[in-house]
């Protein structure tokens, strides 16, 4: 069945107060995420409704469950679906490799609070709602695990620092932790969302060389550039496949490059379009359900390498305060992000709406 925006209920809820290691906190600002969309429409495999969908917010702490520590009441913090335990039995949390801490993964994926139950109900009938990547953050107050909470500086605007509770963030880690990239790279990104504009954010900051900037809607281009895109390319203007197209342009391929559209055939474009030898490139978009990515093995033979990335590898209570520190210094500029700007609650249904236009790169809804 294909869910949409008319599916979407403003209703009013009963949020419970949270139980031992859980938060509950006022939403602030949202930012919509195409995630967000991908699960409302039915694409995503752990979708259950009726759900409050939500996951790229600003808020601060109402009230704390026993046993919280970490944050208080008045705390600002961005609810992040990657949660980070810290524990130091957490194989997850104490390797440099990876920041997916699963301690609380099974029972997110079911839409319900690590107890294996859920904070929300409807308020006239108390029908149980399911939550959504730990976060269900489309509601005015919600309640997430304390793992789930990054406490951010105070002076931060929470209606900008939203944006990384989740994209941003992801295209940001996803060029300076899951891939690496040097001072001299060159660089393709598939898909100039958000998303792929943090791509091309941290490929320039990192000193890219040469940095392709790929979608099939042209009107994505200026936005590229402006965050520093060399070269910019339609698929559509082209008889060839672009993956083609680029190792013409570039002779042997891109050193990084990066599929953030979630469509399997443009992932595969994007690990043909990496560089003999030693290419690199990075899974970000999230492919509906059932979908699989295939390419010949002798293109990884030949030293291509395919990687994916959940949150950029950013482990959450961690580096997400980091990153707002390099927002407020001036480093990280963010505002160019926010192309739509709504206020209330009720204005969600209209950031969805806008979101189908093509034309938003993030919708920041104020509560
Ligand atoms: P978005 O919808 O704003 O951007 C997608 C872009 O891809 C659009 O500009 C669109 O025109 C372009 N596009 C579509 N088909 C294309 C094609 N065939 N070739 C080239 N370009 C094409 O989405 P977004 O918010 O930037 O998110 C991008 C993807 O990343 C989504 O799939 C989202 O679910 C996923 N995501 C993943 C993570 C993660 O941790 N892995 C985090 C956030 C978002
Ligand atoms: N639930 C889906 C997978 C969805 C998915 O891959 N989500 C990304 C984040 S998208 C953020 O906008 C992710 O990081 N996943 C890792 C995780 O632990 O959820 C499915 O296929 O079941
Ligand atoms: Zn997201």
């Amino acid at each position: 069945m294909a869910w949409g925006v008319d599916d979407i209920r403003l209703t009013k809820i009963k949020v419970a107060p949270p139980k031992a290691g859980e938060v509950r906190v006022k939403v602030v600002a949202n930012a919509l995420c195409h995630t967000d969309l991908y699960t409302l429409e039915g694409s995503d495999p752990e979708g259950l409704f009726p759900c409050i969908l939500g996951h790229e917010a600003g808020a601060i702490v109402e009230s704390v469950g026993e046993g919280v520590t970490s944050v208080k009441v008045g705390d600002h913090v961005v609810p992040c679906y990657t949660p980070e335990c810290k524990q130091p039995d957490c194989i997850f949390c104490a390797s440099k490799k990876t920041n997916l801490c699963p301690t609380i993964r099974a029972t997110q994926g079911q839409g319900v609070m690590p107890d294996g139950t859920t904070r929300f109900a409807a308020a006239a009938d108390g029908t149980p709602i399911h939550h959504f990547m730990g976060c269900s953050t489309f509601a005015e107050y919600t309640v997430v695990s304390e793992i789930s909470c990054a406490k951010v500086n105070p002076m931060a605007d929470l209606e900008t620092v939203c944006l990384l509770g989740c994209g941003i963030a992801t295209g940001l880690g996803a060029v300076r932790k899951t891939t690496g990239v040097e001072q001299g790279s060159t660089v393709g990104v598939f898909g100039l969302g958000a998303v792929g504009l943090a791509v091309i954010q941290a490929a320039k900051l990192a000193g890219a060389s040469r940095i392709f900037a790929i979608d099939t809607n042209p009107d994505k281009f200026e936005p590229a550039k402006a965050l520093g895109a060399t070269d910019c390319l339609n698929p559509k203007d082209h008889s060839d496949p672009v993956q083609q197209v680029l190792v013409g342009e570039t002779k042997w391929g891109l050193d990084y490059t990066y599929d953030c559209t979630g469509n399997t055939e443009v992932m595969r474009s994007a690990l043909e379009a990496a560089h003999r030898g030693w290419g690199m490139s990075c899974v970000i978009g999230v492919a509906a359900a059932g979908k699989e990515i295939s390419t010949r093995p002798f293109q990884l033979v030949t030293g291509r390498r395919w990687v994916g990335t959940a949150f950029g590898g950013y482990k959450s209570r961690t580096e997400v305060p980091m990153l707002v520190d390099e927002h407020m210094s001036g480093e990280l500029p963010l505002k160019q992000y926010i192309t739509h700007r709504y206020s209330g609650i009720q204005e969600i249904t209209t950031a969805i709406d806008a979101m189908h236009s093509g034309d938003v790169l993030r919708a920041v809804v104020s509560y």
